[in-house]
């Protein structure tokens, strides 16, 4: 992989930061842009922007043409069955939302939902919402000091009233990769079905979702080089057909009367609204984008990154890994002895640095580990080690200025 060309696609990461070349390293967070998903945006809005699936004339069948074109990208791309399988969303905080909206309308009190502690908010706090709703209750599948999920647990924790496993493909706050197919297995011996968050994974190598066996698989755009505000709940039909409506308006019905409305076929009967079609022409040009480069390629490079990365930060005795999982996808989560992870990050912004520092949006996660957060340096497939040396030298200042 030439990682040198693959960076001229990515005009932003050439510039200086606080007098120092910028090492963009909050890819977790958020991933950046390179000129092909830019120009599909442009093009598209100089030349092919309308309102799809209603309009007669000719830019509305071209938008149209380009949103359900963007759809059939990310069918292939995960290698869904069928379009009516995606259902595009403004990202996975949405998408899950839509799973305890719509799928969880036929929860009674006493039903279950398992999650695990090292959960996002955005897997955390739907299903409470939920459970306040429902009278369902929520249970959470421990981790081991590594941040790995104990498996035998949270098998235990699967009983008769569990109706619906949610759980991180990838650790957002710790890296973790989760041992998904496990996992998937034994919920479905139980016929109880299983939404992955797949916000930490769709970037980092290739997902199939009928290889995974899932039910649902929700990512955001924004994380995978494509625009904020898109995303994409992958269903699977059986069970996406019997689910209710969660949002009302244009697009999701098929006629409306006061005396009665009827509802849209798959997908659009959870697609309420004019949706953010530039961003399903933008993610459909990552989703080209990455797929050119391989997503073997990229998890391959992304997998040296983090061993250099691991290595490196060791040379540092203060500096304590958090999230020492044996099958860890290219991040790293640690704290400097004596530096609080917010000084940590403003000192390596200073040196041109970008990471994040906090709870990473898991609190859940930090209580398990008795902080109150961590640095966070997480890797796209644009990063070098050179990048990585100059974390580990910003480090080296911060100990010095903190000593
Ligand atoms: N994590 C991070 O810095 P949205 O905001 O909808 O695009 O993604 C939410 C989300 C859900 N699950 C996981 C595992 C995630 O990592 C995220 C987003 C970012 O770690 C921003 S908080």
């Amino acid at each position: 992989m030439n990682v040198t060309a693959i960076r001229r696609d990515f005009p932003i990461l050439a510039q200086q930061v606080n007098g120092h070349p910028l090492a963009y390293l909050d890819n977790a967070a958020s991933s950046q842009h390179p000129l092909q998903v830019l120009e599909a945006i442009q093009h598209y809005y100089t030349h092919d922007h309308a309102n799809i699936h209603r309009g007669v004339h000719t830019l509305s069948h071209r938008a149209t043409d380009l949103y359900e074109g963007a759809r059939e990208t990310v069918r292939a791309f995960i290698n869904a069955g069928s379009l009516r399988e995606i259902v595009f969303t403004r990202g996975t905080t949405e998408a899950i939302n839509l799973v305890a909206f719509s799928f969880g309308q036929r929860l009674a009190p006493g039903d279950e939902i398992l999650i695990t502690t090292m959960e996002h908010h955005s897997n955390i706090v739907p299903w409470q919402l939920l459970c306040e709703r429902s009278g369902a209750v929520l249970r959470v599948a421990p981790i081991n000091d590594a941040g790995e999920l104990l498996l035998d647990e949270f098998v235990q924790l699967l009983g008769p009233r569990t109706r619906l496993v949610s759980v991180a493909h990838v650790s957002n706050a710790l890296g973790t990769v989760n041992p998904v197919k496990a996992i998937v297995a034994a919920a479905r011996a139980r016929g109880i079905p299983v939404l992955l968050d797949g916000a930490q994974a769709i970037a980092h190598g290739a997902v199939d979702v009928r290889e995974l066996d899932c039910d649902f698989y929700a990512f955001s755009g924004h994380k995978m080089c494509g625009p904020t505000g898109t995303g994409v709940l992958y269903g699977r039909e059986a069970i996406l057909r019997d689910m209710p409506p969660w949002q009302g308006g244009g697009d999701m019905i098929r006629t409306v009367s006061f005396s009665g409305t009827t509802y849209n076929d798959l997908p659009y009967r959870l697609e309420a609204g004019t949706p953010h079609i530039a961003g399903a022409v933008g993610l459909a040009a990552a989703i080209r984008y990455l797929t050119a480069i391989g997503m073997a390629n990229i998890a391959a490079w992304e997998a040296e990154l983090l061993a250099y990365a691991t290595a490196a930060l060791a040379q540092i005795p203060e500096v304590k890994l958090i999230g020492t999982a044996r099958h860890k996808a290219g991040l790293v989560s640690f704290n400097v002895d004596g530096i609080h992870p917010h000084d940590l990050g403003t000192v390596l912004d200073q040196q041109g640095v970008a990471i994040r520092a906090g709870h990473h949006c898991a609190m859940p996660v930090m209580e398990r580990f008795g902080l109150a957060g961590t640095a966070r340096a997480s890797f796209a497939f644009y990063n070098t080690t050179g990048e990585i040396d100059q974390l580990v030298d910003a480090v080296r200042v911060a100990q010095r200025m903190f000593a």
